[in-house]
């Protein structure tokens, strides 16, 4: 093998080396482009990316409308209740005087509602079909005791489908 034939095949090794090496450069920024895409897509879970609107105050006379939305995009931190015809799962929870709370609850069986007996709290309704999610996002009263709520369709509080929320 004459010189010339050997620089032309280093020439060729050196290309083909360089080549791969964009290759490689082009599938890895590529797949953090996607990335990012994805993450600004998806994000994390917060309250813009939700779907959960409404933040009625205590005393306020207005009854928001409860979106549905996915229990997978609920902001960290919710507080999630089953609702089903035996009760509320879990029956009881606690939120700090003034905190801004989001609350879903959501229905194992058939339509319930959430709404508690407090007047002061008449704003926070909630209502699940079937197999759906709905929240709504709420200050807590800055009077802390015990506020019952239930839901409010015929014959459930009866049932056992109360429950209790504390403001500490
Ligand atoms: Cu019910």
């Amino acid at each position: 093998m004459d010189e010339k034939k050997k620089q032309r095949i280093m020439i060729w090794i050196a290309v083909g080396v360089f080549v791969a090496l964009g290759i490689i450069f082009l599938a890895t920024s590529g797949n953090k482009a996607t990335t990012d895409i994805k993450e600004s897509i998806i994000g994390t879970n917060t309250e813009e990316n939700s779907g959960v609107v409404n933040t009625p105050v205590p005393n306020n006379a207005e009854v928001p409308q409860a979106s549905a939305v996915s229990r997978e995009n609920l902001p960290e931190g919710t507080i999630e209740l089953v609702s089903s015809l035996t009760g509320f799962s879990p029956n009881s929870f606690s939120v700090k005087a003034g905190q801004k709370i989001t609350l879903a609850i959501t229905s194992k069986d058939k339509s319930h509602t959430f709404a508690f007996k407090d007047p002061t709290l008449a704003s926070v309704a909630l209502n699940a079909g079937a197999g759906q999610t709905s929240a709504v996002n709420f200050i807590a009263p800055t009077k802390k005791g015990e506020y019952v709520f239930r839901c409010d369709l015929p014959g459930h509080e009866d049932n056992g489908e109360v429950g209790v929320m504390t403001v500490k």
